[in-house]
């Protein structure tokens, strides 16, 4: 098992993925004022910039286009997911096996589990087989812990996400992805709750660029150690402007403030 730190999608002791598997879990409906990124090359470019250390997609998205980017950017290789098609409690079906996400060339796993849900047993038992296939290939793996489902009214409340990060932890994540718990003081306890894990916040739909970058700058002073961010970068029609804010808040401990007026 290699260290976190020594994996390619940690710089710095830092985390910056970018997320798109969007078209999946939500639908082409995210596409819509971005027709062009509908093509994953746009956001395969996107993701060459320096500030991001992986770029999260699906198997179908990574067979196809990553071969192409393999020696610029690092491959994420989501291996549930769910659409938004599904009615049903929240669950998320393993469609990638760990074997052919190290042959499509992966650096690391994502995983989602949604604690809470009814179908959690199952999920937390899948994702025992992929943590533990990712450790034989020396694979971090990085969990979308995100609690929904029918018990749970709101998922961003600050003792949901504080149990994210903790069950992430106790599972054998190396990652942990969750939602902003509405503020640099509950991130905080997040954070302290996963012990030595890293935990990174999902972006969410798109902000303007101060009030998205505020937030990061809150986030990491509440001792996170990045994002795992879609819609807030690639909706954008300039996604390197804020990319090189966001790597002056992550890396270099920026303020919002200066990351923009730069
Ligand atoms: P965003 O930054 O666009 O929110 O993307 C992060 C992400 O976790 C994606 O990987 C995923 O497609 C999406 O959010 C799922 O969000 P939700 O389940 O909340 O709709």
């Amino acid at each position: 098992m290699i260290p976190i730190d020594d994996s390619p999608i940690v710089r710095d002791g830092k985390v910056l993925i970018l997320a798109m598997d969007h078209g999946l879990e939500h639908g082409p409906v995210d596409f819509e004022d971005v027709p062009e990124k509908l093509d994953p090359s746009t956001v395969f470019e996107t993701a060459t910039h320096d500030a991001v250390t992986a770029m999260a997609v699906q198997k179908g998205i990574a067979e196809g286009y990553y071969p192409s980017y393999e020696d610029d950017v690092n491959l994420l290789l989501k291996i549930n997911g769910t659409s938004n098609l599904w009615m049903g409690e929240p669950d998320s079906a393993v469609n990638c096996s760990v074997d052919y996400a190290a042959e499509l060339g992966a650096d690391a796993l994502g995983f989602t589990v949604y604690g809470g849900s009814n179908n959690e047993i199952e999920m937390v038992e899948e994702f025992r087989d992929v943590q533990e296939a990712g450790r034989e290939h020396d694979l971090p793996t990085v969990m979308w812990s995100y609690p929904r489902g029918q018990g749970l009214k709101n998922d961003t409340k600050p003792s949901t996400i504080s149990y994210a990060t903790r069950l992430a932890l106790e599972l054998g994540a190396d990652v942990a992805k969750v939602k902003y718990p509405g503020s640099k003081e509950a991130m905080a306890h997040a954070v302290d709750c996963a012990g030595d894990m890293k935990v990174v916040m999902s972006g969410g739909s798109k902000t303007s660029d101060y009030e998205f970058l505020s937030t990061v700058e809150a986030v990491m002073d509440a001792g996170a150690k990045g994002l795992a961010v879609g819609r807030n970068v690639w909706q954008r029609e300039d996604p390197t402007h804020l990319l090189d804010a966001l790597e002056k808040v992550i890396y270099e401990g920026e303020t919002a403030d200066a990351a923009l007026d730069e």
